[in-house]
């Protein structure tokens, strides 16, 4: 069922008897704080590029300047940006719910930006950087131009730590989120094109498993017509909406 976010009784009655609500965040739940989603035409010099084309370990091997200073420039555009209030929302419901897992693909660290503390980051931390070859997590936050860094142990290059396409996400972080799609009543997927997997399984193995699944974006995606509701519109709009409906 699509809305235009007037919540109807008997979800508001569903949200407010759960007890375990697990929450996917996508790009779009940063759109508002200025952040490109990856539908977006990157900005500038990045408009020539495809992130899909980026995002690999191939363009990395490739050209490993042109990919790190992509990254450089999604920092900096990052550490310029902040939380919305679609990230205060969902931390309002992570103290509202007992039992509340919040999923995301984003690796802004926006979420924890806004004082969210049960986070899933499925595809890694911009801000976390890692050697090339043996995945030793450098601690401090390297944000430098040029030709990546390199590791100090071994020489090799440093990359962002985070999962590229072809790259397979962390076992634990997958079945975390896998298990909390499985067993949680209300799934809300905030923000995200449903299209990269496996995240974009989540939401229909909410729903083969039961879970009232609730989709929060202003467009269609393929969850659109299985989603038990799907509410158009922005999430720095629906979700502080949907939390004051049920306080
Ligand atoms: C994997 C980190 C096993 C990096 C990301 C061929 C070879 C290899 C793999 C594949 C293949 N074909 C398919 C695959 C699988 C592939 C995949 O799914 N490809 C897609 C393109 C079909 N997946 C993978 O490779 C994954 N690994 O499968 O491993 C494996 C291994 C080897 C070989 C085979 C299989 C890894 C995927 C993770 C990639 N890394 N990010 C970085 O960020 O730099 S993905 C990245 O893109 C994001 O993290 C996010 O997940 C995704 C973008 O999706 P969204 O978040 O949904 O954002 P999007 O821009 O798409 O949409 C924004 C939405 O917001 C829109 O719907 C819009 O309407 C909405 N919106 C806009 N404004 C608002 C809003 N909503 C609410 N409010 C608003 N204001």
């Amino acid at each position: 069922m699509t809305l235009n976010f007037e919540l109807p009784g008997e979800l508001i009655e569903i949200l407010k008897s759960s007890q375990k609500v697990t929450a996917l965040t996508g790009a779009g739940i940063s759109a508002e704080s200025g952040v490109p989603t990856f539908r977006d035409a990157q900005t500038g010099v990045w408009a020539q590029y495809d992130p899909l084309q980026l995002a690999t370990p191939e363009a990395f091997q490739a050209n490993p300047r042109l990919v790190w200073e992509w990254y450089t420039w999604r920092r900096e555009l990052i550490l310029n940006s902040a939380p919305n209030p679609g990230h205060y929302a969902l931390l309002q419901l992570e103290n509202y719910y007992p039992d509340f897992l919040l999923v995301t693909q984003n690796v802004d660290g926006h979420h924890q930006a806004a004082g969210s503390q049960n986070v899933v980051e499925l595809h890694g931390n911009i801000f976390r950087t890692r050697c090339s070859r043996d995945g030793r997590v450098i601690q401090e936050v390297v944000n430098t131009s040029g030709k990546p860094p390199r590791c100090t142990d071994c020489g090799s290059y440093l990359r962002p730590d985070v999962v590229w396409f072809g790259e397979s996400l962390p076992e634990d972080t997958l079945e975390t989120a896998l298990e909390a799609a499985r067993t949680c009543e209300v799934f809300l997927s905030v923000g995200t094109s449903t299209l990269v997997e496996p995240a974009a399984s989540l939401p229909f193995i909410a729903l083969e498993a039961g879970s009232t699944v609730i989709e929060i974006n202003p467009q269609d995606t393929p969850l659109t017509p299985k989603a038990s509701y799907s509410i158009r519109g922005a999430s720095g709009d629906v979700l502080p909406v949907l939390l004051s409906q049920i306080n």
